[in-house]
């Protein structure tokens, strides 16, 4: 019933739509404005205050969450302020442009702007690209933009109850040895959302957020895998992959689903559907040992006290405030 009026409201639109000329174009079609400051800065990279002489969009890692609909414009502007030492450049896999021009280098005291249109939904991963691409993205350059379907919820990609981002990378402790990360070489961690075991006070005391749902929920992850050379073998701990959206597009679903193999620079929607009748928690892990072990695991709490502001709106992507410790690098 709902589901049919639904359908009469947008074929009221659509006939609107006609009426004042505007068949052809998406009717919520909009352009959505996007700024990245390039900032070479250091940042805390472990729950104890361990900073890291990071390159960064806005001083974060990963940068922060872009979502659009699929069919929006994206107006976006990268500044590299003066004070930095390198080049930076973007690069969005949700566009189709030209490698050599928007995804361009640019030089410190330089700003590019330009446009695309986010045609295909799904999640995916954006980065820098300047040279050495390796090196920038393992100091931090990294992101995630979310490109939600035109068509919005459906049965097979129905609305979640709570939603997080995971941004998996790989932490190299040598910020200059760029042939190490090429050859992954000496590296000492996984971050989650920059941060190893940023959300598992059960492997790391020091740790102060875990994420939240109620039991039964539908909690919904968009997860990016930024690591340099090592896939990532996706696995809730305690559950099964009710669905896994292949690059995040509805059409693409699996149902059922262990543990999934997402590739270097490949991002997916996983679904997980906690059990109704008692509280419970999943570890998210990287079954990879040695990115478990190096960070890779993040705790989901399914309890009846969730806090209802978890995993929904500017929610998505919880950050845990950590006190620098040592020195703070200047650059
Ligand atoms: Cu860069």
């Amino acid at each position: 019933m709902k589901q049919s009026r639904k359908r009469s409201k947008i074929a009221t639109a659509a006939v609107l739509a006609a009426g004042l000329g505007l068949m052809g174009t998406a009717v919520s079609a909009k352009t959505v404005q996007v700024t990245f400051v390039a900032k070479e800065t250091s940042v805390v990279i472990a729950n104890d205050g361990t900073t890291y002489p990071a390159w960064t969009f806005d001083g974060m890692i990963p940068g922060k969450v872009v979502r659009v609909k699929e069919g929006d414009v994206v107006d976006f502007k990268l500044v590299n302020p003066r004070e930095n030492k390198n080049s930076h450049s973007i690069d969005f896999h949700a566009a189709e442009v030209d490698v050599l021009d928007e995804f361009a280098p640019v030089k410190p005291g330089e700003t590019k702007h330009f446009q695309f249109k986010a045609k295909r939904a799904g999640v995916y991963m954006y980065h820098c690209g300047a040279a050495t691409m390796a090196q920038h993205i393992a100091r931090g350059m990294y992101g995630i933009i979310i490109v939600d379907p035109k068509e919005g919820y459906s049965k097979k990609y129905p609305k979640p109850d709570r939603e997080y981002v995971l941004i998996q990378g790989q932490y190299f402790p040598d910020a200059e040895d760029k042939v190490a990360m090429i050859e992954n070489r000496g590296w000492a961690g996984s971050l989650i959302n920059g941060v190893m075991f940023h959300y598992d006070p059960v492997h790391d005391p020091d740790a102060s957020l875990v994420l939240e749902a109620k039991p039964g929920e539908r909690v919904r992850f968009y997860f990016v895998n930024a690591n340099i050379n090592m896939p990532v073998a996706l696995h809730p701990i305690a559950g099964i992959w009710d669905r896994v959206y292949i690059n995040g597009n509805p059409e693409n679903v699996l149902y059922d689903v262990q543990t999934y193999n997402v590739a270097v620079a490949e991002a997916s929607t996983f679904d997980l559907v906690s059990p109704a009748d008692r509280p419970t928690n999943n570890a998210i892990v990287d079954h990879t040992m040695s990115a478990a072990m190096r960070g890779a695991i993040t705790v989901l709490m399914n309890k009846p006290d969730a806090d209802p502001k978890a995993g929904r709106g500017d929610n998505i992507l919880p950050r845990a405030t950590i006190e620098p410790k040592g020195i703070v690098s200047a650059h």
